[in-house]
Protein backbone atom coordinates (compact mmCIF):
# COMPACT_ATOMS: atom_id res chain seq x y z
CA UNK A 1 0.00 0.00 0.00
CA UNK A 2 1.00 3.61 -0.47
CA UNK A 3 0.00 6.47 1.33
CA UNK A 4 0.11 9.95 0.62
CA UNK A 5 -0.22 12.34 2.72
CA UNK A 6 -0.97 16.30 1.49
CA UNK A 7 -0.57 18.86 3.92
CA UNK A 8 0.28 22.43 4.01
CA UNK A 9 2.26 21.83 7.38
CA UNK A 10 4.38 18.51 6.96
CA UNK A 11 6.19 19.08 10.19
CA UNK A 12 3.31 18.09 12.06
CA UNK A 13 3.19 14.74 10.48
CA UNK A 14 6.57 13.99 10.67
CA UNK A 15 7.02 12.21 13.75
CA UNK A 16 4.45 9.79 14.30
CA UNK A 17 5.36 7.56 11.80
CA UNK A 18 8.93 7.38 12.75
CA UNK A 19 8.72 5.59 16.14
CA UNK A 20 7.42 2.08 17.46
CA UNK A 21 4.85 -0.52 15.29
CA UNK A 22 4.29 1.76 11.86
CA UNK A 23 7.56 2.56 11.40
CA UNK A 24 8.35 -1.20 11.94
CA UNK A 25 5.66 -1.93 8.77
CA UNK A 26 7.24 0.78 6.83
CA UNK A 27 10.68 -0.80 7.31
CA UNK A 28 8.75 -4.13 6.38
CA UNK A 29 7.86 -2.49 3.26
CA UNK A 30 4.10 -3.23 3.87
CA UNK A 31 3.56 0.37 3.34
CA UNK A 32 4.90 3.38 1.77
CA UNK A 33 3.96 6.42 3.28
CA UNK A 34 5.17 10.17 1.86
CA UNK A 35 4.58 13.54 3.16
CA UNK A 36 3.47 15.51 0.34
CA UNK A 37 3.81 19.55 0.76
CA UNK A 38 1.14 21.53 -1.14
CA UNK A 39 3.45 24.60 -1.32
CA UNK A 40 5.71 22.37 -3.97
CA UNK A 41 2.16 22.30 -6.39
CA UNK A 42 2.08 25.96 -6.29
CA UNK A 43 3.35 28.10 -9.62
CA UNK A 44 2.96 31.32 -8.64
CA UNK A 45 5.95 33.46 -6.80
CA UNK A 46 4.40 33.88 -3.45
CA UNK A 47 3.56 29.85 -3.66
CA UNK A 48 0.06 30.63 -2.36
CA UNK A 49 -1.67 27.50 -1.38
CA UNK A 50 -5.36 29.73 0.13
CA UNK A 51 -6.74 32.48 -0.70
CA UNK A 52 -10.10 34.59 0.96
CA UNK A 53 -13.56 33.52 0.71
CA UNK A 54 -15.56 34.94 -2.24
CA UNK A 55 -18.48 36.74 -0.87
CA UNK A 56 -16.66 37.82 2.39
CA UNK A 57 -16.03 36.55 5.80
CA UNK A 58 -12.99 35.86 7.78
CA UNK A 59 -10.59 32.94 7.46
CA UNK A 60 -9.08 31.20 4.45
CA UNK A 61 -10.01 28.71 1.97
CA UNK A 62 -7.37 26.17 0.62
CA UNK A 63 -7.39 26.75 -3.16
CA UNK A 64 -8.54 24.06 -5.62
CA UNK A 65 -5.41 24.53 -8.89
CA UNK A 66 -2.36 22.99 -6.48
CA UNK A 67 -4.62 20.34 -4.88
CA UNK A 68 -5.92 19.15 -8.17
CA UNK A 69 -2.33 19.27 -9.22
CA UNK A 70 -1.39 17.16 -6.40
CA UNK A 71 -3.61 14.74 -6.42
CA UNK A 72 -3.37 14.43 -10.16
CA UNK A 73 0.32 13.67 -10.15
CA UNK A 74 0.02 11.63 -6.54
CA UNK A 75 -2.52 9.26 -8.89
CA UNK A 76 -0.28 8.79 -11.90
CA UNK A 77 3.22 8.62 -9.62
CA UNK A 78 1.09 5.62 -7.74
CA UNK A 79 -0.05 4.34 -11.07
CA UNK A 80 -2.76 1.95 -9.81
CA UNK A 81 -5.24 3.18 -11.59
CA UNK A 82 -7.60 3.57 -8.95
CA UNK A 83 -6.64 5.32 -6.26
CA UNK A 84 -8.92 6.71 -3.39
CA UNK A 85 -8.88 10.53 -2.39
CA UNK A 86 -9.79 11.32 1.08
CA UNK A 87 -10.16 14.84 2.23
CA UNK A 88 -10.04 15.19 6.17
CA UNK A 89 -12.76 17.75 7.62
CA UNK A 90 -15.02 17.80 10.54
CA UNK A 91 -17.74 17.66 8.16
CA UNK A 92 -16.92 14.43 6.75
CA UNK A 93 -18.38 10.94 8.27
CA UNK A 94 -17.58 9.32 11.30
CA UNK A 95 -14.42 6.95 11.07
CA UNK A 96 -15.14 3.82 12.57
CA UNK A 97 -13.26 0.65 12.31
CA UNK A 98 -15.21 -0.36 9.52
CA UNK A 99 -13.91 1.87 7.34
CA UNK A 100 -10.60 1.25 8.54
CA UNK A 101 -10.91 -2.21 7.19
CA UNK A 102 -12.34 -0.89 3.96
CA UNK A 103 -9.45 1.04 3.64
CA UNK A 104 -6.51 -1.11 4.81
CA UNK A 105 -7.70 -3.65 1.06
CA UNK A 106 -7.14 -0.56 -1.04
CA UNK A 107 -3.45 -0.12 -2.82
CA UNK A 108 -3.25 3.67 -2.99
CA UNK A 109 -4.84 6.07 -0.53
CA UNK A 110 -4.28 10.11 -1.12
CA UNK A 111 -5.10 11.60 1.94
CA UNK A 112 -5.75 15.53 1.93
CA UNK A 113 -5.81 17.13 5.57
CA UNK A 114 -8.34 20.27 4.84
CA UNK A 115 -7.69 23.55 7.33
CA UNK A 116 -9.91 23.94 9.61
CA UNK A 117 -11.91 27.44 7.44
CA UNK A 118 -12.72 25.13 4.78
CA UNK A 119 -11.50 23.76 1.29
CA UNK A 120 -13.03 24.94 -1.97
CA UNK A 121 -16.05 23.38 -2.56
CA UNK A 122 -14.87 22.01 -6.29
CA UNK A 123 -12.53 19.71 -5.09
CA UNK A 124 -14.84 18.37 -2.67
CA UNK A 125 -17.17 17.90 -5.31
CA UNK A 126 -14.58 16.82 -8.46
CA UNK A 127 -11.49 15.59 -6.31
CA UNK A 128 -12.55 13.67 -3.81
CA UNK A 129 -14.07 10.18 -3.18
CA UNK A 130 -14.47 10.57 0.60
CA UNK A 131 -14.57 12.60 3.51
CA UNK A 132 -13.49 11.65 6.74
CA UNK A 133 -14.43 13.32 10.24
CA UNK A 134 -12.47 11.59 13.42
CA UNK A 135 -15.02 12.71 16.11
CA UNK A 136 -17.47 15.40 17.09
CA UNK A 137 -14.78 18.20 18.12
CA UNK A 138 -12.88 20.35 16.05
CA UNK A 139 -9.22 20.64 15.07
CA UNK A 140 -7.08 22.95 13.72
CA UNK A 141 -6.16 20.66 10.68
CA UNK A 142 -6.65 17.56 9.36
CA UNK A 143 -3.13 16.69 10.20
CA UNK A 144 -3.56 14.82 13.52
CA UNK A 145 -7.23 13.16 12.40
CA UNK A 146 -4.89 11.78 9.33
CA UNK A 147 -2.63 9.89 11.35
CA UNK A 148 -4.93 8.81 13.80
CA UNK A 149 -6.32 7.31 9.95
CA UNK A 150 -3.14 6.03 9.12
CA UNK A 151 -2.32 4.15 12.52
CA UNK A 152 -5.63 2.11 12.16
CA UNK A 153 -5.37 1.28 8.66
CA UNK A 154 -1.78 0.25 8.53
CA UNK A 155 -2.06 -1.82 11.53
CA UNK A 156 -4.44 -3.99 9.59
CA UNK A 157 -2.14 -4.29 6.90
CA UNK A 158 -1.84 -8.11 6.37
CA UNK A 159 1.38 -8.67 7.77
CA UNK A 160 1.68 -6.51 10.29
CA UNK A 161 -0.24 -8.61 13.33
CA UNK A 162 0.92 -12.05 14.31
CA UNK A 163 -1.79 -14.29 13.42
CA UNK A 164 -2.72 -14.76 16.91
CA UNK A 165 -3.60 -11.19 17.02
CA UNK A 166 -5.57 -10.48 14.18
CA UNK A 167 -8.09 -13.73 14.51
CA UNK A 168 -8.36 -12.71 18.50
CA UNK A 169 -9.17 -9.29 17.20
CA UNK A 170 -11.85 -10.64 14.42
CA UNK A 171 -13.09 -12.52 16.95
CA UNK A 172 -13.54 -9.51 19.91
CA UNK A 173 -13.03 -6.96 17.10
CA UNK A 174 -16.32 -5.26 18.50
CA UNK A 175 -16.11 -6.07 22.35
CA UNK A 176 -14.03 -4.34 24.23
CA UNK A 177 -11.03 -5.68 25.97
CA UNK A 178 -10.33 -7.95 29.12
CA UNK A 179 -8.43 -6.67 31.56
CA UNK A 180 -4.43 -7.48 31.27
CA UNK A 181 -2.08 -8.22 34.34
CA UNK A 182 1.79 -8.88 34.16
CA UNK A 183 3.73 -9.78 37.43
CA UNK A 184 3.94 -9.12 40.44
CA UNK A 185 0.91 -11.22 41.45
CA UNK A 186 0.21 -9.04 44.66
CA UNK A 187 1.31 -5.45 44.00
CA UNK A 188 0.39 -2.91 47.02
CA UNK A 189 -2.18 -5.75 47.99
CA UNK A 190 -3.54 -6.00 44.93
CA UNK A 191 -4.22 -9.47 43.58
CA UNK A 192 -4.14 -10.91 40.14
CA UNK A 193 -7.60 -13.14 39.57
CA UNK A 194 -6.60 -16.63 40.77
CA UNK A 195 -7.65 -17.94 37.31
CA UNK A 196 -5.01 -16.26 35.60
CA UNK A 197 -1.95 -18.02 37.50
CA UNK A 198 -4.16 -21.44 37.08
CA UNK A 199 -2.35 -22.34 33.98
CA UNK A 200 -5.86 -23.88 32.65
CA UNK A 201 -6.25 -22.44 29.13
CA UNK A 202 -10.14 -23.15 28.58
CA UNK A 203 -11.08 -21.52 31.79
CA UNK A 204 -9.19 -18.43 30.92
CA UNK A 205 -10.17 -18.18 27.92
CA UNK A 206 -13.83 -18.40 29.33
CA UNK A 207 -12.81 -15.85 32.29
CA UNK A 208 -11.72 -13.28 29.63
CA UNK A 209 -14.36 -13.27 27.22
CA UNK A 210 -17.04 -12.94 30.23
CA UNK A 211 -14.63 -9.66 31.52
CA UNK A 212 -14.77 -8.32 27.89
CA UNK A 213 -18.76 -8.61 27.74
CA UNK A 214 -19.27 -7.53 31.17
CA UNK A 215 -16.74 -4.29 30.45
CA UNK A 216 -18.58 -3.90 27.09
CA UNK A 217 -22.41 -4.22 28.90
CA UNK A 218 -20.99 -2.00 31.07
CA UNK A 219 -19.60 0.85 29.60
CA UNK A 220 -20.60 0.67 25.79
CA UNK A 221 -23.94 -1.25 25.80
CA UNK A 222 -24.70 0.04 22.24
CA UNK A 223 -21.48 -2.18 20.98
CA UNK A 224 -23.33 -5.41 21.90
CA UNK A 225 -25.57 -4.76 19.18
CA UNK A 226 -23.77 -5.64 16.50
CA UNK A 227 -21.49 -8.09 18.46
CA UNK A 228 -20.49 -11.59 17.09
CA UNK A 229 -22.20 -13.60 20.40
CA UNK A 230 -22.35 -17.36 20.39
CA UNK A 231 -25.00 -18.60 22.64
CA UNK A 232 -23.37 -18.95 25.85
CA UNK A 233 -22.14 -15.22 25.39
CA UNK A 234 -25.88 -14.62 25.40
CA UNK A 235 -26.55 -16.45 28.50
CA UNK A 236 -23.69 -14.79 30.19
CA UNK A 237 -25.36 -11.55 29.92
CA UNK A 238 -28.87 -12.37 30.65
CA UNK A 239 -27.18 -13.17 33.96
CA UNK A 240 -25.28 -9.77 34.09
CA UNK A 241 -29.07 -8.22 33.21
CA UNK A 242 -30.38 -10.20 36.28
CA UNK A 243 -28.04 -9.07 39.12
CA UNK A 244 -29.19 -5.73 37.59
CA UNK A 245 -32.94 -5.88 37.86
CA UNK A 246 -32.30 -7.61 41.54
CL1 LIG B 1 -10.80 15.35 9.94
N1 LIG B 1 -10.58 17.83 10.74
C1 LIG B 1 -10.78 18.82 11.62
N2 LIG B 1 -10.33 20.05 11.32
N3 LIG B 1 -11.43 18.66 12.77
C2 LIG B 1 -11.87 17.44 13.04
C3 LIG B 1 -11.69 16.36 12.19
C4 LIG B 1 -11.03 16.59 11.02
N4 LIG B 1 -12.24 15.26 12.75
C5 LIG B 1 -12.74 15.68 13.91
N5 LIG B 1 -12.54 16.98 14.09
Amino acid sequence: MKIDLVTIFPGLLDGPFKESMIKRAVDKGLVEINLVDLRSYTRDRHRQVDDTPYGGGCGMILKPEPLFEAVEDLKGKAGTGNSVVILMTPQGTSFKQEVARRLSGEKHLVIICGRYEGVDERVRSALVDMEISIGDYVLTGGELAAAVIVDSVVRLLPGFLSEEASENESFSGSLLEHPHYTRPPVYRDMEVPEVLLSGNHAKIDRWRREQSLKRTYERRPDLLEHADLTPRDKVFLDTLRNVEDD
